[in-house]
């Protein structure tokens, strides 16, 4: 079987693949010889797809901006949580269909670390399925059955690091040097050093970034927990097994990986280590294969960084539309938060108004919560210095500790009340939501519509179309970390209730059904680069035109005057009636178009 043809690359994935080989590892014969090993693999993996995913490969091929526009609408959750096990999820999947979901992110389902494991994100075994969780055979199972209905699956590839007691680091630990050449060992002056520049990931639970391994005598690089050990690209090896590993899953049915850290792949002493440009060579490694074996997976960038640092994930210059299709728009979503709890946009308009032009085969992933905390840290480099201290303020009215907040989340790794790090909680339970507040519903509105009108793939956390609350904190000394507070059971009870007209789940339920009815028939825009942000001369308001659709959101409690462009009447799209106010209530969300005829 031959590797398919790529538009994209001026000559070949394969050439551009060597290329890439030799900028990372410096070495013609490196390159040659990493280059050789992985077009075996690709010959190998091509051979074994099945024909059902090679069709899907050609038709995707057809058409490179598929999953652009109003295509996907994307839901994450828990297999655990969310259904017990993969053949559990069979029961979940008309829910799922009747939201209008058609790409599902499961969280790590690979056979991960007994006791603690991050979620699932300390991976034993690459290529297994987690035993408590099901068998391969499970996973194709449902694979095929999602790709039946139009679903595409998402998976975690965790490929900056791996479980302690993965063989590799097992390997490494009983003394094998091709095992320990895997990882990054280094002396105590080395990693004092190293440390001086480092950023902290979890500073309360896992603090610094090495451990101490007693056998070897040395520390090994650990970004997050102390039993996730940081894989070392620097060594070709490593590079071709994540890579071959990425290619099992795919042959399996898996469509689109998120590639979780994507930004610490490349380590430069005297650098934070992240962001490299090894790092984006290395993932247009991966993509020049993937597009060579599985031509119809998708590649989505899980950097939670800057919005500076965002772009070059896409792939810029000669790497355009080469590295990752899709990217997570975190700077807007932390941005999103903040303006609630100051209930003021300005920080919103500055990123919406400087996002780089994109190209129509990249789109961002539009979020407001996820299994993660909402991290405050990607947009110090975007607020002004006397911001900052709005920044704490958002991060304490999160936390439910100041007077007047709605909220009831929980502070992540902040060392004082002063630290700003992350938040936590369901989205209802910080948007008042669970505590009946008078305007929380609106607020549930405002955020959502936000998340589905700012031209990307619209993400649902599991459990918030349901305005589902915070886990209980009976068992939090059983706790990983706090995001252990937005990780509860899916509650079935709820799913029950939204059956019941006017109840709390129905309402919730309804609103996002009708975001997605309204997210196809009007937003069309391929990433948010095509949006153009309206002035609207006050800070409590946030608005741009999204094709005809004028989208309005008011972030205070106050109402706001808006004057549209265009002549009134408006049509709300939301509410189904015409727009002749000129006001915006207090947290509301507003979808205007001209009225027809
Ligand atoms: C990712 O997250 C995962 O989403 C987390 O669940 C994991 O704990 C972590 O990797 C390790 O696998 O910085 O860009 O601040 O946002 O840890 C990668 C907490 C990350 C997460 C952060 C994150």
């Amino acid at each position: 079987m031959h590797a398919v043809h790529s538009p994209q690359y001026a000559t070949s994935p394969s050439s551009f693949l060597l290329e890439r080989l030799k900028l990372i590892y410096k070495s013609d014969e490196t390159a040659h010889r990493t280059h050789s090993q992985l077009m075996q693999i690709v010959e190998r993996r091509l051979a074994e797809r099945s024909a059902d995913l090679r069709q899907l490969d050609r038709a995707r091929q057809a058409q490179p901006d598929w999953f652009t526009g109003n295509h996907f609408m994307a839901y994450t959750g828990y297999v655990k949580q969310f259904a017990g096990t993969l053949q559990g999820m069979h029961k979940r999947l008309d829910h799922l269909e009747n939201l209008g979901v058609n790409y599902l992110h499961l969280l790590p389902f690979l056979r991960m670390r007994p006791d603690q494991n991050d979620g699932g994100f300390a991976v034993e075994d690459f290529l297994n399925v987690e035993p408590s969780l099901g068998n391969n055979t499970d996973l194709q199972t449902l694979a095929a059955e999602l790709r039946q209905r139009g679903i595409s699956l998402c998976s975690d590839f965790v490929l900056n690091h791996v479980a302690d007691t993965h063989q590799w680091a097992r390997a490494a630990r009983a003394g094998h040097q091709d095992a320990i050449a895997r990882f990054h060992f280094k002396s105590d002056s080395e990693r004092t050093e190293l440390e001086q520049h480092l950023p902290q990931i979890f500073p309360q639970t896992a603090p610094g970034n090495f451990v101490w391994i007693p056998e070897l005598g040395q520390f090994v690089w650990s970004t997050f927990y102390t039993y996730q050990w940081d894989l070392n690209y620097a060594n070709p090896a490593v590079l071709v097994d994540m890579i071959d590993q990425l290619l099992g899953l795919a042959n399996l049915g898996v469509e689109i990986f998120r590639l979780d850290s994507a930004a610490f792949l490349w380590k430069k002493p005297g650098t934070n280590c992240m962001n490299q440009a090894e790092c984006h060579w290395i993932l247009q490694c991966f993509r020049a294969v993937v597009d060579m074996a599985a031509p119809g997976v998708l590649l989505k960038a899980e950097a939670i960084v800057p919005t500076q640092e965002l772009p070059p994930y896409f792939g810029q210059g000669d790497a355009q539309g080469k590295e990752c299709q899709l990217a997570y728009q975190s700077s807007l979503m932390a941005a999103s938060w903040f303006s609630l709890a100051n209930q003021d946009t300005r920080l919103m308009q500055h990123l919406m108004r400087t996002l780089p032009a994109m190209s129509t085969t990249s789109t961002w992933i539009s979020y407001i919560r996820c299994h993660d905390d909402i991290g405050w840290n990607v947009l110090k480099a975007d607020l002004p210095g006397e911001q900052m201290k709005d920044l704490v303020y958002a991060s304490r009215f999160f936390s439910g500790e100041l007077e007047g907040s709605y909220a009831r989340g929980l502070t992540f790794q902040a060392s004082s009340p002063d630290a700003v790090h992350g938040t936590n909680g369901m989205s209802s339970e910080l948007l008042g939501w669970t505590s009946d507040e008078t305007d929380a519903e609106n607020r549930y509105q405002l955020m959502t519509a936000l998340m589905f009108s700012t031209a990307g793939i619209p993400m649902l956390y599991m459990g918030d179309e349901l305005a589902q609350g915070n886990q209980s904190m009976e068992h939090a000394h059983q706790w990983t970390d706090s995001r252990d507070l937005h990780r509860p059971n899916f509650d079935q009870k709820l799913l029950d209730r939204s059956k019941e007209t006017g109840t709390r789940e129905y309402r919730a339920m309804e609103w996002i059904k009708r975001l997605r009815r309204l997210q196809r028939q009007h937003f069309n825009a391929p990433n948010s680069s095509a949006l153009k942000v309206i002035d609207t001369h006050s800070n409590a308001l946030l608005a741009f035109e999204h094709g005809q659709v004028q989208c309005v959101f008011n972030f205070s409690a106050k109402a706001v005057d808006y004057r549209p462009a265009g002549e009134l009447p408006l049509r709300d799209l939301l509410r189904e009636k015409e727009w002749t106010e000129g006001v915006v209530p207090p947290y509301t969300a507003l979808y205007l178009s001209p009225t027809q005829g």
